[in-house]
């Protein structure tokens, strides 16, 4: 079996999942113009939330390069998505003040807990370099691809929400996503069987909190 573009291989084979998260209704609300604010300022806030667990796992996916690497390039890529996390929180809290969100009130949502704790599952030193970085990716990907979508010509996403939209749509994030990929795939292409099942099975829960996250900012005011 050919394993190097295994994430194509498996964007094909779970292509209704990946569409359900990158173009979710939330999103195509954005994208026409006709989204609800009262949803973005909830996606907002919990989104913040997240960021603020994703941060710790991503610095123990920080630790599995530096120990299991086989490329020391890999860790540089890590730390740069480290650095735009940084700037990603003081986005977040200048933003939620611009919208009028107290971001110290915001309560996280179940589908934001339950993923947060799936997140902290997976910072465990048992959890293998190969189905981290395959789990950044994916995390990672599903923003980029979502709000590019809100980017592309014809799109009718208000003036207001464009800065947002450019923050994961951007080419230079596109860029950043794509040397995850590269990773990801070079690891899936030399790693067993077992820990194979594990990344396929691991990047179906992400998509699936995906969804369920939009689904939260989409469904409560
Ligand atoms: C829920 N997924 C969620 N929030 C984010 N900020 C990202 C992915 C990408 O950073």
């Amino acid at each position: 079996v050919e394993k190097s573009g295994m994430i194509d291989t498996w964007m094909k084979k779970h292509r209704l999942i990946y569409t359900g998260a990158t173009k979710h209704p939330f999103i195509l609300s954005i994208r026409d113009g006709t989204v609800d604010l009262e949803a973005f300022k909830t996606w907002l806030g919990q989104d913040y939330i997240f960021v603020r667990a994703f941060a710790p796992f991503v610095a123990t996916v920080l630790i599995k390069a530096w120990k299991e690497s086989d490329d020391c390039s890999d860790m540089e890529v890590i730390l740069s998505g480290m650095a735009s996390l940084n700037d990603e929180i003081a986005w977040f809290k200048s933003e939620s003040t611009m919208w009028g969100v107290q971001l110290s009130e915001v309560v996280p949502q179940k589908a934001n807990q339950d993923y947060c704790r799936f997140l902290e599952s997976l910072m465990s030193p048992d959890v293998e370099y190969t189905v981290a970085i395959t789990t950044f990716w994916a995390i990672e990907a599903v923003y980029q691809a979502s709000f590019a979508l809100c980017l592309e010509d014809g799109s009718k996403t208000p003036a207001e929400l464009r800065e947002t939209c450019r923050r994961w749509g951007n080419d230079g994030f596109g860029q950043y996503c794509n040397s995850l990929q590269k990773i990801a795939n070079r690891r899936l292409g030399k790693t067993p069987d077992d820990v194979l099942t594990k990344a396929e099975v691991t990047l179906l829960r992400v998509l699936e909190h995906e969804v369920e996250f939009w689904n939260m900012s989409h469904g409560a005011a």
